[in-house]
């Protein structure tokens, strides 16, 4: 065995014990400090065998092109379908809150999480492109996202933005709610909005799929966010729809997450002026016996 072959050897052990892990907990990570950081910028990132399992070394400059919007001609769109019984979502007893209560006197107030229209289409499904735009850098869009805090629920329940993208939190109810996200990555901010009309800026400054963001005060209450680090994300609206546009033409990898039914991947090949179309098809996860 010659030196060279010896010393990359050598390398390799000693950047597999820094390569990141998944985290086996919540809890378990410490954060903002590891090099999961890197990836999440989406920087230049060496890899010593040019897969997708990268080993990252350090912190290395920024190698991305700048976006260049008239290169965005290609659309991709579709539908997330769910098969199977739709199961019947969780009543709410919005009680411990009087006016959380009052505004909810007499409708059938329910968990949002499986939501599928008559033609089977199923709601809140993220969608964006999580790979095959590693080698462009994209700008924080000027607009903020908002989620509200209304009819004692979050509006909308699930939602995309860009790291670093400006988040208003606001309250428009004449009751006390809290946010509290409960990231791995992004900082796991915690406050209370007591008067209706409150607002606050956020922003989460790690991309992260996805982060939940919780009530403390009314259980029920919940809310995600996709974090990602392109502009190319959207959540299916009840008709189950979703579409990007404005896409590079290129080939991607198009990921669909749903809350209760996880996440699913396509590869798609789109050329420059065209439109594909994927479908997604989500079903209940069989329980495993024994
Ligand atoms: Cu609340």
């Amino acid at each position: 065995m010659n030196s060279a072959w010896r010393f990359l050897i050598v390398l390799s052990f000693g950047l597999a014990f820094l390569a990141p892990r998944e985290p086996a907990s919540r809890t378990s990570v410490p954060p903002l400090t590891n090099a999961l950081a890197v990836t999440s910028l989406g920087g230049g990132v060496f890899t010593i065998d040019g897969s997708n399992s990268a080993i990252e070394v350090g912190n290395i400059p920024d190698l991305r092109i700048d976006w260049d919007p008239a290169t965005g001609t290609a659309t991709l769109k579709g539908v997330a379908r769910f098969k199977g019984k739709v199961p019947k979502q969780r009543k709410i007893n919005p009680d411990s809150d009087p006016v959380c209560a009052k505004m909810h006197e007499g409708s059938d107030f329910r968990s949002e999480a499986v939501l599928v229209n008559k033609d089977g289409m199923l709601r809140n499904v993220f969608v964006w492109i999580s790979k095959g735009l590693e080698s462009t850098k994209f700008p924080v869009p000027d607009e903020a996202v908002t989620l509200d805090q209304k009819g004692c629920r979050f509006e909308p329940h699930v939602q995309g933005v860009m790291v670093k993208q400006k988040i208003f939190a606001v309250n428009s109810d004449a009751t006390t709610h809290n946010l509290h996200a409960m990231g791995r990555l992004n900082e796991n901010f915690n406050f209370t909005q007591s008067t209706k009309g409150a607002k606050k800026a956020l922003t989460f400054e790690r991309k992260e799929t996805m982060v939940f963001v919780k009530c403390d005060i009314h259980p029920w209450m919940g809310a995600y966010f996709g974090v990602v680090t392109n502009p190319f994300h959207t959540t299916t609206g009840a008709d189950g729809a979703f579409e990007l546009k404005n896409l590079p033409p290129g080939t991607y990898t198009v990921s669909a997450w749903h809350e209760k039914y996880g996440i699913q991947k396509k590869e798609v090949t789109v050329g420059d002026g065209k439109t594909e179309e994927i479908e997604f098809s989500f079903k209940k996860r069989r329980r495993r016996k024994g």
